[in-house]
């Protein structure tokens, strides 16, 4: 026996032993065993995929005091503590080995310090506590998608969310090659206070070992910096997509109806907080996934699979009116998990819920009443903004039946949004695939939000709203995204989409509704079932067709000084935001695309030849016909 089964067999139990052994894997053996040994624990409970197992999670988050029971039946809440509310970007680093180069603009440290110093946090930190063992797939499990994965964590909450975001696949493993290649992520909250909040947040790391496909993240709980699924995964996923072929995306995957009944998957890349699950989510359409998607070529289709199965989503301003579907869930027996809400007398409440809220309860700073302020005077909201809710995607009723489908479902547009206050249209399409991406994903610029511990509103480029997770060089992911519809018969359209134009007076141009039309539009235009105006930074829908889908989709009226306020070429912002993406790709994309520069110098050119013609500020009814 070797020495890494020798050290399993004295600290398993003989029935987790026995459950480990049953996947013949030998990286997830020298994992497991590497990890005992750092941190310790004093019980490893192996989950397989049986009801029994997965109730044992449930009923552990509450019993350890992670989560606490609301009032509905199914539902808890956990929190998070105050300075552990977002990712942390400052926090997350690419260990790089000295033979190797990251592109500048990834946050990176050398490998063997920072294994060094992350392992050093790590040592004995699951003292006296149990460490849970996940294995679970991205994408549907046993399909050409699937990515395998293993969770070590000492968080039952961790474990728990786990279980709605995304597929259990213990049996998969049990079948697994022994020399096939998995990821692995080692998590511990640490040391926790009475109220079960990780301690020593000012030493939070999480620390990306790209080279062994293993994550360690530590002295945190929010998700987004210790579900190793989700976006710890995404960053391991972007590298085998670029060595493998194919495409790992932070898009949602929707299907959108369009007349007699036929349905055409669109996906979409928007920053955090910008829109993204509220796309995913429209009534009436189906919802595939609403974060990150996989690519691949299939018999000559482009294809989509949702990495995940649940759904992490802002709870902030989800009211009943605008998002019917997930109101519904949030107020009826079945497995939800708030995150980092307020509550009182065992129920939930947020911020922008749209109802009367009280003036007291619990929140991430402790007990609360309003007025409360931080340590720097500053008022604590009754919510945190980037308070969360966790549910399987099988809970919607919209979840598209095709979401356990080996090979994806074909996509007919990708869009890519972020907040724009200045300069981009509401919705627009480029003129072919390579200009799309060029011009809206890598010229993607947003304001910061509180989805990323930081500060608001500070205008970045955020490429392809991927930035965060790009784990090769920036000139190669886009690259890789142009050449990706090679060979394929009817590549997607590419749309741009802003949500947050404002007027001169800073009041946005539409209402958060409207973005159903722009989708609507999008469906159309896959089908070349309407026109487009052909304006210098794409194309634009005609008015007429905007009125009627306005009246059909919302059933609100549409005028023509709606559309031209909406719509209208802004040169000067659109000129100064070109400016800001070439600097940025000058100074942080070493050999970006040649086709990057020579897009956005023709997007250049006409801007200049159409404020030449008309004016700074063209009105679409100036470009029509
Ligand atoms: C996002 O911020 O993009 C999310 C949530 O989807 S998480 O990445 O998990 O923080
Ligand atoms: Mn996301």
């Amino acid at each position: 026996m070797s020495n890494v089964k020798q050290l399993l067999k004295e600290k398993l139990t003989a029935e987790s032993y026995s459950r480990l052994m049953a996947v013949e894997n030998v990286k997830i053996h020298e994992f497991v065993a590497d990890a005992i040994e750092l941190t310790g624990p004093e019980t490893v409970f192996v989950c397989t995929d049986s009801e029994d197992d997965v109730k044992h999670v449930r009923r552990m988050a509450v019993e350890s005091g992670e989560e606490h029971p609301l009032e509905t039946p199914g539902h808890t809440s956990h929190f998070d503590g105050p300075s552990d509310q977002g990712r942390d970007r400052k926090a997350t680093k690419y260990l790089v080995p000295k033979t190797e180069t990251l592109s500048k603009a990834l946050n990176q440290m050398d490998r063997e310090e920072g294994l060094a110093e992350v392992r050093g946090l790590l040592k004995d930190c699951m003292k006296g506590r149990t460490m849970i063992l996940r294995f679970l797939s991205l994408g549907p499990a046993g399909s050409v998608f699937s990515v395998p994965c293993v969770q070590a964590t000492d968080s039952w909450y961790v474990a728990h969310n786990e279980d709605l975001l995304y597929r259990t696949a213990y049996e998969q493993f049990c079948k697994i090659d022994k020399d096939k290649n998995v990821f692995c992520f080692l998590h511990s909250a640490g040391e926790l206070d009475e109220n079960m909040v990780s301690v020593d947040v000012a030493n939070k790391r999480i620390y990306m070992d790209y080279t062994r496909d293993t994550v360690y993240s530590v002295n945190t709980q929010y998700g987004g910096n210790t579900m190793g699924l989700k976006k710890l995964a995404l960053r391991l996923t972007i590298r085998q997509a670029d060595a493998e072929g194919w495409l790992a995306e932070h898009m949602f995957v929707s299907g959108v109806y369009g007349p007699g009944g036929r349905k055409t998957y669109l996906a979409g890349a928007f920053p955090s907080a910008c829109g993204k699950t509220s796309t995913a989510m429209l009534p009436g359409e189906t919802i595939l996934g609403d974060d990150i998607a996989y690519f691949r070529k299939i018999n000559g289709q482009f294809r989509a699979v949702n990495a995940e199965a649940g759904i992490f989503g802002i709870i902030q301003n989800v009211k009943a009116k605008d998002d019917p579907m997930i109101w519904d869930i949030l107020h009826n027996p079945g497995e939800v998990i708030f995150g980092n809400i307020l509550v009182k007398d065992k129920r939930p409440y947020w911020l922008g819920m749209g109802a009367e809220t009280p003036d007291d309860g619990v929140n991430f700073s402790g007990q609360w009443y309003k007025g409360k302020k931080d340590a720097n005077g500053k008022e604590i909201p009754l919510a945190h903004k980037n308070a969360r809710y966790t549910v399987a995607l099988t809970a919607l009723a919209n979840c598209d039946p095709e979401l356990e489908n080996p090979e994806g479902v074909p996509l007919g547009g990708v869009m890519y949004g972020g907040r724009d206050p200045k300069a981009s249209v509401p919705v627009q399409q480029a003129f072919d695939w390579a200009h799309g991406i060029v011009s809206y994903g890598a010229s993607l610029e947003t304001e910061t939000t509180f989805a990323i511990i930081g500060e608001e509103g500070v205008m970045e480029i955020n490429l392809m709203s991927i930035q965060d997770f790009l784990a090769i060089p920036l000139a190669k992911y886009i690259q890789n995204n142009i050449d990706f519809v090679q060979g394929i018969v009817k590549p997607p359209l590419v749309f741009g989409v802003n949500y947050f134009l404002k007027d001169k007076e800073g009041n946005f141009v539409n209402d958060v509704p409207d973005k159903h039309v722009w989708v609507k539009w999008m469906e159309l235009r896959v089908h070349g079932d309407c026109d487009a105006i052909a304006c210098p930074t794409g194309q634009i829908p005609c008015y007429d067709d905007l009125a009627q889908l306005f009246k059909q989709v919302l059933d609100k009226p549409y005028t023509k000084e709606d559309y031209v306020k909406q719509f209208t070429i802004r040169i000067p912002e659109n000129l100064a935001k070109i400016e800001r993406v070439m600097q940025y790709h000058s100074q942080n994309v070493p050999n970006s695309p040649k086709i990057v520069h020579e897009t956005l110098e023709a997007t250049k050119k006409r801007l200049t030849e159409a404020s030449d013609k008309h004016g700074d500020y063209i009105s679409p009814f100036d470009l029509a016909g």
